[in-house]
């Protein structure tokens, strides 16, 4: 008996999308938060309640920000509420307006930081094979309006950094890099966090590290940390002086209390993501049209995603049909990132035709999809949920014929 054999349901006819029961009582989802030692957790929360010191940089969050720029080996790190409100500050604290270049290939909040500021985020294509913005492609975007790049290691996967810096300097622009997903990835052995200007960090539930919700800036410019640390806080440098125009970005006790305990249990997170995608890896490996995608190096990934390509002509099945009999089987498999940011508002109505320009961004969105891991996801369960894939593309016109019927939408 091989791997698949093993884990596929007997045969095509017990898979839930024919009426059989879902392969998962409870479900399994893409982003079920890791959590650390909760008695930890739990000891740290007494001692923000027994100290009353909140928020406004408690000595948690002076201890999370320390702990992180000691494990990316970056001078500053400001924590913030959230990825996005870090994005915003840290895109203000660069002095960008005009134009900035982005892939449309990401999350909306990459390009919603710009907009909400009135900067306008110019799509530019993506790599087909790392999924990163295409240095390639940038020059030929820029205008006398350009004020930055912002690059996004999406999956963790790294940019390429080496070349974003040489366009950006021969350009005059400022280099931002959302790194939502990349906390604890190498860049060719240095942590990202340590290129560019300054690189912006998620720590939302979903995250690979989270603390309930929370974001940092990390970068190695002085001056610009100082202006980032006003802004959080409303420009305030004393009690009652406000030297520059600010918000309300910081992170508050509770938040670092939950980053510090999942910190401590980071090797234990990457650890079982690694057995978790080795064994997917095992499982799908020579099935017809579907791939794991992977970055260039494996040293040095969080593992946090794990991202398939389908082509649906080899597969005989779309990638939407494929996250079809995954839900059936409670198995919330996600479309990131579809439709793509050029095809959401308020940038559809906007710039219409972007998508003329962003070849194998339309490409990718149509082809990408991404299965649960994390901690709440067993190396068993990967078993599962690959020999569920397995088990329809055997059974590929079926199991169209058979969403089809049930008119299974996603
Ligand atoms: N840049 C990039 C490249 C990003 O990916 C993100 C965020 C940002 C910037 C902005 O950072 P933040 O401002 O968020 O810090 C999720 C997250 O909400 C979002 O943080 C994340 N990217 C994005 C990739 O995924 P949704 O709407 O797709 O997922 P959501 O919130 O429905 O959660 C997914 C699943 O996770 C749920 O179905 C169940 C599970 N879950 C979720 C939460 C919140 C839990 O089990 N427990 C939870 O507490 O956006």
């Amino acid at each position: 008996m091989n791997e698949h054999d093993k884990t596929r349901p007997a045969s095509s006819a017990q898979l839930a999308v024919f009426g059989g029961e879902p392969r998962f009582e409870e479900v399994k989802h893409v982003g079920r938060p890791n959590i650390g030692d909760r008695e930890a957790f739990l000891a740290r929360m007494r001692g923000v309640l027994d100290s009353m010191w909140l928020t406004n940089d408690g000595p948690l969050v002076r201890e999370f920000e320390a702990r992180i720029a000691d494990t990316l080996g970056v001078r500053n790190c400001i924590t913030m509420c959230n990825g996005t409100v870090a994005l915003e500050i840290a895109i203000r604290a660069l002095g960008l307006q005009g134009e900035v270049i982005v892939p449309a290939f990401t999350f909306v909040a990459t390009a919603h930081a710009l907009q909400w500021q009135e900067i306008t985020p110019v799509f530019c294509d993506v790599d087909p094979t790392t999924h990163v913005i295409d240095p390639g492609r940038i020059e030929r975007h820029i205008t006398p309006r350009t004020t930055g790049i912002l690059g996004v290691h999406i999956w963790g996967f790294p940019c390429d950094t080496a070349a974003l810096e040489v366009i950006a300097e021969r350009n005059d622009l400022r280099l931002l890099f959302d790194a939502a997903h990349a906390f604890g990835c190498l860049h060719r052995g240095t942590p990202i966090g340590n290129f560019g200007d300054a690189a912006v960090l998620s720590f939302h539930a979903t995250k690979f590290l989270n603390a309930f919700e929370g974001g940092a800036v990390v970068t190695n410019d002085d001056a610009l940390a100082e202006r980032i640390k006003l802004m959080r806080n409303f420009g305030f440098v004393d009690f009652d002086q406000v030297t520059y125009l600010g918000t309300n970005g910081k992170m508050a006790e509770p938040a670092a209390a939950m980053g510090l305990t999942n910190l401590d249990a980071l090797d234990e997170f990457v650890e079982h993501n690694r057995q978790v995608f080795d064994r997917y890896r095992r499982v799908l490996e020579g099935l017809p049209g579907v791939r794991l995608v992977e970055p260039a190096s494996l040293n040095g990934w969080n593992y946090q995603y794990v991202v398939l390509d389908v082509n649906a002509e080899a597969a005989g099945l779309t990638r939407d049909e494929l996250v079809a009999v995954l839900w059936a089987e409670n198995v919330r498999a996600r479309r990131y990132f579809y439709p793509g940011v050029h095809r959401m508002e308020p940038y559809r109505s906007v710039y219409p035709h972007s998508h003329l320009l962003l070849p194998e961004t339309e490409r990718l969105v149509r082809r990408t999809m991404v299965l649960p891991t994390g901690t709440s996801v067993s190396v068993e369960d990967a078993d599962v949920i690959g020999g569920i894939l397995a088990q329809a593309l055997d059974g590929a016109g079926e199991v169209r014929r058979a969403l089809e019927r049930r008119e299974v939408h996603t």
